[in-house]
């Protein structure tokens, strides 16, 4: 029999069709051709290894990108099947590879394969999608090799050697005329790869860029599986449970959990249905946050940890902190939801929720310390949201019922019109009384604040309306904050940060500006938030009028100008402030809050980013960065420090 018919027959015309009508709308197989798509190519022909992998009988993937934006993918699977199949009367390697969504057909009983959203579309997706295409199979004591150009067959699947090794070899260059770029980003395809790795346990997978002199390579090989995912995931982070919590289920519905609980006050659970990230989570994730929860308020109340009368502690309390990963493999997954990846299948809560119940429950009562140690925090999450709630509701009712009690500490303004109100957020008592007295109190109000400001950073929303500090700020400006925040209660048009040039003054900014920036964003995007710009120097002269110089340069311009009228430098008398609070009132009116002479800065939410970035430096957890920032910025501190 010929084998190699290049008569078109009707079957192969409608392949054809098939294949074109991916290059008129590569957009609805592989979501747009963007770098995205182009990624997309690889994840496409890479999943096929990994489901031989899943299959058994696979143990190494080579990634490889070439120098001229090849893609070549190579497994030691079993090889696609090349002899020739009855009905179609075409191998299985090239049916794989000519027909639209062919893959299912010749895998569909070994793997879990994925349907729905834009995986698993195929390497026939892929064939049309490139410039050329070469694959090499090894099987059955030969080498067979295809080639394709632009999805039609150039070179059918002929033998062109001997080999006693198994496995599949894919070559393509991505079409130019179809995709915006075919620059790939190593990074981007390591990221994907090394997090295949952690989801395949066992399987070795490496990624190479040999397109620039220097080659890159990343080597991932997790025996650990999830448990190693997630111990990256925190490796910058407090642990609760040094070891995280492994669970895992093999049979018809294969699951895999892992789970680490942090010093943070941040959820982070991931969730894969056949190695593809589930978004939007869906009925694996629904059944494992019902288990934790469960298996947490059980035990502490079997361990008096909760009493009788208390009330459960609530998802949200138990899974502060919490880093989890949960793998599903799902034969006949049903993807749904805006982006398709939002699990659907019903079966699959109860079975991931039986697994948790039943192992989680047994690892706390074998390891009562991490229980307590995990509890302990669930427990203060718990007191720390009931606050939270209280405070927000406090606040939700004075606003309601406008009897808000003003801080003690501010000296409102007469005027209740926000627009021509301003209110001064002043450091230090001294400097509050002199700014009280120097007012205009017709329209504008002074809030002193004095002492150490609370480390916003590291502190929950209950914290905030309740510390001495912020709260009164909260108050004053009268919005909320938050989720709660309403613009529109503003009490005050302009809300003025007046600090001291130093070292102080420069942290009361940031924490202030920290405290807008996370809990009163839109004040700043609104333009309302301000700085004061009080002088640093005072020169003065008998007869002569007092100039206020407000930098240095401003300064030695006052210097040049009065040399020009013939007074000398030593004939002036020079003040320099070290604060706001050695001025009188007169003083402070007249530079800094008399709107006919102050400087007065308008913070922009890059300024904003800025104190807030600093801010997580400063304050955050990790001491290096923090150690750097301050030896970097030494000089600036000093001269900050004058
Ligand atoms: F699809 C593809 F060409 F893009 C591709 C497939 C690319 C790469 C890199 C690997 C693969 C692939 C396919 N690797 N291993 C397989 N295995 C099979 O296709 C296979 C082998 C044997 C049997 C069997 O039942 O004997 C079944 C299958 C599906």
């Amino acid at each position: 029999m010929e084998k190699f018919n290049h008569e078109y027959n009707a079957d192969q015309i409608q392949v054809l069709e098939g294949l074109e009508h991916v290059r008129k709308r590569p957009g609805m197989y592989i979501g747009s051709v963007s770098i995205r798509g182009l990624h997309h190519l690889v994840y496409e022909i890479v999943d096929n290894a990994v489901d031989e992998a899943l299959a058994g009988y696979c143990k190494n993937i080579h990634i490889m990108i070439e120098p001229g934006n090849i893609i070549k993918v190579e497994d030691d699977g079993r090889g696609i099947p090349v002899d020739i199949h009855q009905k179609t009367k075409i191998s299985a390697a090239e049916t794989v590879y000519t027909k639209l969504n062919a893959g299912g057909k010749f895998g569909g009983d070994s793997g879990y394969k994925v349907s729905g959203g834009l995986h698993g579309v195929g390497a026939s997706v892929v064939n049309a999608l490139s410039e050329w295409t070469e694959v090499t199979i090894q099987r059955d004591g030969g080498i067979y090799q295809m080639k394709f150009e632009r999805g039609k067959t150039i070179q059918p699947l002929t033998r062109i050697g001997d080999s006693d090794k198994t496995g599949t070899t894919v070559r393509f260059l991505a079409d130019n005329t179809i995709f915006e770029t075919l620059d790939y980003e190593y990074e981007v395809l390591e990221n994907r790869f090394r997090e295949m790795a952690f989801l395949t346990k066992g399987l070795h997978i490496i990624v190479e860029d040999t397109r620039e002199e220097t080659p890159k390579k990343s080597d991932f090989l997790f025996e650990g599986g999830l448990k190693t995912f997630v111990e990256y995931l925190n490796k910058n982070k407090e642990k609760i449970n040094q070891t995280p919590i492994y669970m895992e289920k093999d049979g018809e519905l294969p699951i895999e959990i892992a789970v680490q609980y942090t010093t943070s006050y941040s959820e982070n659970i991931y969730s894969f249905v056949n190695n593809i990230n589930t978004v939007e989570g869906g009925t694996h994730l629904e059944g494992f946050k019902r288990a934790l929860t469960k298996v947490f308020n059980d035990y502490a109340k079997a361990h008096n940890i909760l009493k009788e009368k208390d009330n459960n502690l609530t998802g949200d309390d138990i899974r502060e902190g919490i880093t989890a990963v949960v793998s599903v493999k799902v034969k006949e997954p049903q993807f749904e939801g805006q982006t398709k990846t939002k699990l659907g299948n019903s079966e699959v809560a109860g079975t991931v929720q039986s697994l948790v119940n039943e192992k989680l429950a047994e690892f706390l009562e074998e390891n009562p310390n991490v229980a307590k140690a995990i509890l302990d925090k669930c427990v203060s999450a718990s007191k720390a949201r009931e606050a939270a709630r209280k405070a927000r509701e406090l606040v939700r009712r004075k606003s309601a019922l406008e009897t808000t009690t003003l801080p003690g500490k501010l000296a409102d303004c007469s005027s209740k019109n926000p627009e021509e109100c301003e209110v001064y957020i002043v450091e230090g008592d001294s400097a509050g009384g002199s700014a009280k007295q120097g007012r205009d109190r017709r329209y504008q109000a002074i809030l002193p604040l004095w002492g150490k400001m609370l480390n916003v950073e590291k502190a929950r929303a209950d914290k905030i309306y309740g510390n001495d500090k912020l709260n009164p700020v909260i108050i004053a400006v009268g919005a909320g904050i938050g989720a709660d925040f309403d613009i529109t209660k503003i009490r005050y048009g302009k809300v003025i940060i007046m600090a001291d040039a130093d070292v102080d003054g420069a942290h009361i900014r940031t924490l202030l500006l920290t405290f807008f920036f996370r809990y009163m964003r839109p004040l700043i995007e609104n333009g309302n938030v301000y700085l004061a710009q009080p002088p640093l120097y005072k020169l003065s002269k008998k007869g002569m009028d007092d100039i206020y110089c407000y930098t240095d340069e401003d300064l030695q311009r006052s210097y040049k100008e009065l040399e020009e009228k013939g007074i000398q430098r030593d004939q002036l008398g020079l003040q320099r402030y070290k604060g706001l609070g050695e001025m009188n009132p007169e003083q402070l009116w007249e530079t800094t809050m008399n709107p006919e002479n102050r400087i007065l800065i308008k913070v922009t939410m890059e300024d904003a980013i800025k104190a807030d970035e600093i801010f997580t430096l400063l304050m955050g957890d990790d001491v290096e960065p923090r150690r750097e920032f301050i030896q970097a910025n030494a000089k600036y501190v000093k001269n900050l420090d004058i």
